[in-house]
């Protein structure tokens, strides 16, 4: 993350040469910013004197990026709905298992829901967190009906007086119009016993500008109210994350370093956008 920084750190007259705006140009692509919001920052960065530049460019990402709450939605007098939602692979299952533990930590007690009925291996991994983090879960035959699963799930945890409910779901079925219905079928059986609180995406911070694509299409169809971005410990570059919350104008949450439990933290754009540029 520190080439933007290290571009910065090397100014020392007042005006920015096209050279070097093209070599800014570079680095923000390669910081995945992707094209176009990369071209509106250099917009920004031809205009500026070089001093105040840096605050310059940082002052308008932030102007840019979602003006919706970035913590999660947590009721205090009712039960809490978290759907977890995005493509195979992106982390989805760990980060239902690292929210669990935050929330945990907090005092708050919770449920997971398998709802990944299409592999069996699925609702194993999601059991053994629950193990290790030791809260309920409850779980369906391979192949069930995620919704029922679901249905299954919201009772128990209103039942048991859990107070967070956490929807882990599969990324992958037979195709995305299946998905997409599965999801809007989870959403609907879920809401009538329970409003669902926060429809969180998953982002696999790795996968580049494609992740954003991915975003659109679940944003679209259901709705997300949030995204988490992870793995920003491997070669995820760090634009990711601002990009895709200006695109959908739809808050960055959480982020994920990692696949320990404590490998997850809340979504600062201050310090965030410190590190990418300083
Ligand atoms: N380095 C790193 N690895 C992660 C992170 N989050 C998840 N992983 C790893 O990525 C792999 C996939 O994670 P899962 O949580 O199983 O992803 P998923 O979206 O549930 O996958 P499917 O259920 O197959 O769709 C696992 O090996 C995780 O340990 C992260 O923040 N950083
Ligand atoms: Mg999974």
């Amino acid at each position: 993350m520190g080439k933007l920084g290290d571009f910065f750190a090397k100014f020392n007259l007042t005006k920015i040469s096209p050279d070097e705006l093209t070599e800014f140009r570079e680095l923000l692509i390669d910081a995945d910013f992707g094209r176009v919001y990369a071209d509106q920052i250099l917009e920004i960065a031809r205009k500026t004197e070089r001093t105040d530049l840096q605050e310059q460019i940082i002052t308008s990402i932030k102007e840019s990026l979602s003006h919706a709450p970035r913590s999660l939605q947590i009721s205090s007098e009712r039960l809490t709905t978290i759907l977890i939602t995005g493509v195979n692979g992106t982390g989805k299952t760990t980060t239902v298992a690292k929210i669990a533990n935050k929330l945990k930590l907090s005092g708050k007690s919770i449920t997971l829901a398998a709802c990944d009925t299409f592999r069996a291996a699925a609702v194993d991994q999601l059991s053994t967190w629950a193990r290790r983090i030791s809260v309920p879960i409850v779980v369906g035959k391979e192949n069930a009906d995620p919704a029922s699963v679901a249905f299954n799930a919201v009772g128990s945890a209103i039942d048991e007086k859990s107070e967070v409910l956490i929807i882990d779901t599969a990324g992958r079925l037979h195709n995305k119009e299946n998905l997409m219905q599965e999801l809007g079928k989870i959403e609907r059986v879920v809401s009538k016993v329970s409003p669902i609180d926060e429809k969180l995406f998953i982002l696999d911070g790795t996968t580049g500008q494609n992740g954003i694509a991915q975003a659109k299409v679940f944003h679209e169809a259901i709705g997300i109210t949030g995204i988490v971005v992870t793995k920003l410990d491997g070669s995820a570059s760090g634009g990711i994350a601002l990009a895709v919350e200006r695109e959908l104008q739809v808050p960055v949450k959480l982020i994920g370093f990692g696949e320990g439990l404590t490998d997850l933290s809340d979504f600062d754009p201050d310090s965030y956008l410190k590190n990418l540029f300083t």
